[in-house]
């Protein structure tokens, strides 16, 4: 029966793959084999099994060049089922790697192949969307190179993750636990003039690129020289404010896309979100942290650029002062250097965010999502627009399939801001995003924070 049965899922697989666009003759982009595999870090000291996205060849995620065509196999070496989704891309629907919606996962042993074109560079990543095994880090960077690389530019991407030796799946029924303790809670948060419920998961450890500040990877930078940073927040479910430190830099892009630039030394970036910052190096030697501290808290992550010889210190892993919750200060300021064309909304969604702390049921419009939620129907051509209202006292992060979108509105006022495809919604806050209804499928539409994405924070959008 097994046999069979996988032999169906199998057979599934092959039929997706084979729904790719057709092959044009004299294309001869080759196929990255993507491996999904168990893999051992250290933290704090103690080792830790984990997962990895790898090519053959050690090389994590991938990074290619805008106009090649997206030729991918990804081979599933573990011992569960799994399916990558690409952050941010917009490959035909039954490629997004959503299980259940774009196609069947993987089963261990077998693998998918994906081909579609890359219409934009930029910096995203790729995650699993099975389960919980974003949790434990089966992510990997997604690199476009564009325009936006210049000559003697040297490239850093720096990942951001939470990390628990404590297996998701305990961390999930923990945060499921009916709380007793939840009515009294609430009130003291009543009383504490409705401060924002932060910071879910009580953490053991912070990553940047894998590793942590007690030994954090050093990165060796010419003084004088030119970086185009690229940061990713891979986090299950922390929101960080990323401190350049004495540095200054210049946030070009977010979420893949350009904006006109903003000049800064420190810039939030929610779970799911990337930063695209340049930044400039004095011409002495010297070693520069750039660090991400968690918001509401002091702890933090981080690497150090180490322009020419000088000595490196040690970086507590808390910060002097414990940072606030993340504003929308900067996504007010961002504008999209290619905004979308300007027209009237064909249709419009009005999406509550919904569900609370105490019985940990997250849900959109009050419906936690399972498959028999009907799909919301768009029609292709249209404007859509979706106006989010969080009801909770937590911040969502929320993000797009398969599209990418303008943010046009923050509590009431309108403006032409960032295109993106993950923006964050304040606790008791109000944001309107758009999109042009380009790419027909079935779509996701959920909060990143993978344990309210798995309590049924998620819709569809359907239009096929
Ligand atoms: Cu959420």
């Amino acid at each position: 029966m097994v046999v069979n049965r996988r032999a169906l899922i199998a057979s599934t697989v092959a039929l997706l793959a084979g729904q790719g666009p057709v092959r044009a003759a004299g294309d001869v982009s080759p196929v990255t084999v993507l491996q999904l595999r168990r893999r051992s870090i250290e933290v704090n000291g103690r080792s830790a099994s984990v997962f990895g996205i790898r090519q053959p060849n050690g090389t994590m995620g991938l990074t290619t060049k805008v106009g090649a065509t997206f030729r991918v196999r990804v081979e599933n070496q573990i011992d569960a089922r799994s399916l990558i989704h690409w952050h941010g891309l917009t490959p035909p629907w039954r490629q997004d790697g959503v299980p259940g919606i774009s196609g069947p996962p993987i089963p261990p042993g077998k693998s998918a192949d994906y081909d579609f074109p890359l219409r934009f560079g930029g910096t995203f990543w790729m995650h699993s969307h099975e389960g919980l095994q974003e949790q434990l880090l089966m992510t990997a960077p997604l690199i476009i190179h564009d325009g936006r690389d210049q000559p003697g530019q040297q490239e850093l991407v720096l990942m951001l993750a939470d990390f628990s030796f404590t297996p998701p799946e305990q961390i999930y029924e923990e945060l499921r636990k009916p709380r007793e303790m939840a009515g009294m809670a609430t009130q003291a948060k009543a009383g504490e003039a409705a401060k924002p419920d932060l910071n879910d998961v009580n953490y053991d450890a912070f990553l940047a690129n894998d590793r942590t500040l007690a030994d954090p990877e050093v990165i060796k930078v010419e003084p004088g020289g030119g970086i185009l940073l690229r940061v990713i927040n891979g986090s299950a479910m922390s929101n960080f404010h990323l401190d350049l430190g004495s540095l200054s830099g210049e946030l070009i892009a977010v979420d893949g896309f350009r904006v006109v630039p903003v000049t800064g030394r420190r810039f939030p970036i929610a779970v799911a979100q990337r930063l695209d910052i340049r930044l400039s190096l004095p011409r002495n030697a010297a070693a520069y942290p750039v660090r991400a501290v968690l918001e509401g808290s002091a702890r933090q992550t981080g690497i150090v650029l180490l322009a020419g010889a000088a000595p490196v210190s040690r970086i507590p892993d808390m910060a002097a002062q414990p940072a606030p919750a993340l504003s929308l200060d900067l996504e007010r300021r961002l504008r999209a250097v290619a905004p979308l064309t300007p027209r009237p909304a064909d249709r419009v969604y009005t999406l509550n965010l919904t569900g609370d702390m105490a019985t940990y049921v997250w849900s959109i419009n009050n419906v936690p999502w399972t498959p028999d939620v009907p799909p919301l129907p768009i029609a292709k051509g249209e404007r859509v627009e979706l106006v989010l209202v969080n009801k909770t006292p937590m911040p969502h992060p929320m993000h797009l399939h398969g599209h990418e979108f303008q943010v046009v509105e923050i509590d009431g006022q309108r403006f032409a801001g960032a295109v993106r495809d993950t923006v964050l919604v304040l606790p008791r806050g109000r944001v309107v995003i758009a999109f042009d209804a380009n790419n027909p499928g079935w779509w996701a539409f959920h909060c990143h924070l993978l344990y309210h994405l798995e309590a049924g924070m998620f819709t569809t959008f359907r239009y096929v």
